[in-house]
């Protein structure tokens, strides 16, 4: 069989959207790809991080003729600035969703819009937290649950309650560095603090506040983003679904649900198949509704409702250049602005919802969690009646889509391996199969591959080519965010892909039925990752740095990005980065994110831009790890 034929390769999915920008330029529409042209070349003071606009005595440009600022502050400590507060921008942001996550467990009522569906698991965590379940309604425990998770955000004493799921050896780690995070907001505080003018220029202080706001996010508000969404919206479990742009339908009305935080998109999706809505979409001329998805919203719907996902982050432009576009529902974060213009050379509405999100050229229609229904069906109608106004002239679906089986959570990953071992110790099953599986070498290892595109490297490319060179080599593929709908895209995520794979992983995918590359959810439950890693340390009995795994972020851009790595590196797991996060002007704080954090928290960066050395040195890592443990 020829290698790897049922993939879609990214060939074809350039060409797909040259034909998509074909139809932008008869419309006259910008484009990401022609705005990428505009901006470079970029500044080198930006890219190496040695501009300083802290104070208004600058902006201070560092050069060999100008090695200090007007303040004396030296290159290290303006990059190590620069990067603590590109950490704590991603910290706030994925907090922030998970602080709503929080406020809509506590709107919820019975037969209310939002409601407890996994009372297993909102009981757990009542439990983990010390909060008494017995005699309870579950709504009121809820509340209290939520309550408590709010409180997280800003007590005054104490460190975050779920770093107490994590192995008392690495509880230790972060103990003794001096970075376990207390309350939420004020780690993003301290980090602004910190790099006020006239405060920390030190970059040891500086990198250690990052890993500690990074904490905050991880094992703080992201844990609580994801753990309160699967009490909300259901645990994910195995689902099938499919990936590209070919999901959206010609003779469907399409509503591309874009952002992040499910209390949207899971409205949206509820709505959009409530008879009332279908049969005003039939007398409107169209089949029915489809809902498709971008970037993390996607993943979010993907995993609880097999909603298909339209693609990622560079590619959310091409939906609407499909010219079949009726509404684009955004909520936060990864929304590029160039919606709004772009939406105006179409029929498409370009529906904002969240105060935290606003743009021009949108239409605002504010969501609330008390009138969340009412929203959504304005919503799903407004894009209804918006199906007559399409130009048949400009419709073009390109035909490209994969299957895919997504909804790994850590419950179900366990339940997959419980199914094949009958191990089970209790209801919520254990790692020790998979442990059984990397010890004897039938799995060399994992790696959590998770991430954006950004443009500085050949969309999905990276992502793509080291899965497919992992999978090769026996190592299982965890993945979140725009990574994972790069490998849904391709075709990674459908159980067929297992054939490609070594010898041994393909045995474990048969025996198991997963596909190889394991769908984990979106960015924020990278904390599942988290949760799985410190699961399976402790199952094991070793600390999570000992365990044959390593993060991956091969094409990021965001801030949450920077956030999402310093976490992974403080919990233990080396993270291998395809984009410089602007620290090259400084040798120093190079030195600590590539060098001695290691002696820290037992891990640290590598910044690799050539993605076949990326591969050789995660391979070999994984191999290091095993060879220290004996195996
Ligand atoms: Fe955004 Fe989460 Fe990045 Fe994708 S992977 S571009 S952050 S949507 Ni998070
Ligand atoms: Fe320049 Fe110092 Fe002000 Fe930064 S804080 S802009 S280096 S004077």
């Amino acid at each position: 069989m020829k290698e790897w034929e049922h993939l879609t390769s990214v060939e074809e999915m350039e060409a797909a959207t040259a034909a998509l920008l074909e139809t932008g330029k008869k419309v006259g529409a910008d484009s990401w790809q022609q705005r990428v042209k505009n901006q470079t070349p970029h500044c080198g003071f930006g890219e190496a991080g040695t501009c300083c606009r802290i104070c208004s005595m600058g902006p201070c440009r560092i050069t060999p003729k100008a090695p200090r600022g007007i303040c004396g502050c030296d290159v290290h400590g303006i990059v190590g600035r620069n990067y603590l507060r590109f950490t704590a921008g991603g910290a706030a942001t994925h907090s922030d969703h998970g602080r709503s996550i929080c406020h809509t467990l506590y709107a919820t009522r019975e037969g209310g819009n939002y409601q407890v569906k996994d009372p297993e698991k909102l009981k757990r965590i009542a439990k983990e937290w010390g909060i008494e379940t017995e005699g309870k309604d579950i709504y009121d425990l809820a509340h209290e649950v939520a309550e408590t998770g709010l409180m997280e955000y800003g007590k005054p004493f104490g460190t975050q309650r779920f770093l107490k799921r994590a192995p008392e050896s690495r509880q230790k780690i972060w103990h003794e560095a001096g970075i376990e995070p207390r309350a939420i907001d004020r780690e993003v505080s301290q980090s602004m603090h910190m790099t006020h003018m006239g405060c920390s220029s030190l970059p040891e202080a500086l990198i250690r506040q990052s890993l500690r706001a990074g904490l905050s996010d991880g094992w703080g508000g992201s844990m609580m983003g994801t753990e309160f969404s699967d009490v909300l919206f259901g645990t994910p479990k195995p689902v099938d679904t499919e990936a590209n742009i070919g999901v959206m339908e010609k003779d469907m009305v399409n509503i591309i649900v874009h952002g992040h935080d499910p209390s949207l998109s899971e409205m949206i999706v509820f709505y959009a198949q409530d008879p009332e809505m279908i049969a005003l979409a039939k007398a409107e001329g169209a089949k029915g509704i489809n809902v498709a998805g971008v970037c993390c919203t996607s993943n979010e719907v993907a995993m609880r409702h097999g909603i298909p996902m339209a693609g990622n982050f560079l590619q959310q432009e091409n939906v609407v250049l499909t010219g079949a576009c009726e509404a684009i529902v955004v909520d936060v974060q990864c929304i590029f602005p160039a919606l709004g213009p772009l939406s105006k050379c179409f029929h498409t509405k370009f529906i904002t919802t969240s105060p935290i999100a606003r743009m021009p050229d949108s239409d605002f229609i504010e969501f609330h969690e008390d009138s969340a229904g009412e929203n959504a069906k304005a919503i799903v109608k407004m894009a209804v009646e918006n199906f007559k106004n399409r130009k048949a002239e400009l419709v073009n679906i390109p035909q490209l889509k994969q299957k895919a089986t997504v909804g790994y959570s850590v419950e179900a990953i366990k339940k997959c391996l419980d199914g094949v071992t009958n191990s089970h110790v209790d209801a919520l099953g254990t790692t020790k199969p998979l442990i059984d599986c990397v010890k004897a070498g039938v799995l060399r290892g994992a790696v959590a591959m998770v991430g954006c595109n950004n443009p500085k490297i050949r969309p999905d490319t990276a992502h793509i080519e080291l899965m497919k060179k992992l999978l090769k080599n026996d190592i299982i593929l965890i993945v979140s965010g725009c990574s994972a709908q790069a490998a849904a895209k391709a075709g990674l995520m459908d159980k067929r892909a297992a054939q490609y794979c070594g010898e041994g992983l393909k045995r474990v995918c048969k025996l198991v039925d997963i596909p190889p590359v394991l769908h984990m959810g979106s960015c924020v439950d990278i904390s599942r990752m988290m949760v799985l890693a410190a699961d399976i340390a402790k199952d094991w009995g070793i600390d999570i740095a000992q365990v044959p795994v390593v993060g991956c972020a091969p094409e990021w851009m965001s801030e949450k990005a920077v956030s999402i790595g310093n976490y992974v590196v403080a919990t233990g797991i080396d993270t291998f980065l395809g984009v410089n996060p602007y620290t090259k002007g400084s040798t120093e704080v190079e030195g600590l994110l590539q060098g001695s954090i290691r002696d820290w928290v037992g891990a640290n960066f590598t910044v690799e831009l050539d993605i076949e050395k990326m591969g050789d040195l995660m391979v070999e890592a994984i191999e290091e790890k095993r060879k220290a443990l004996n195996i």
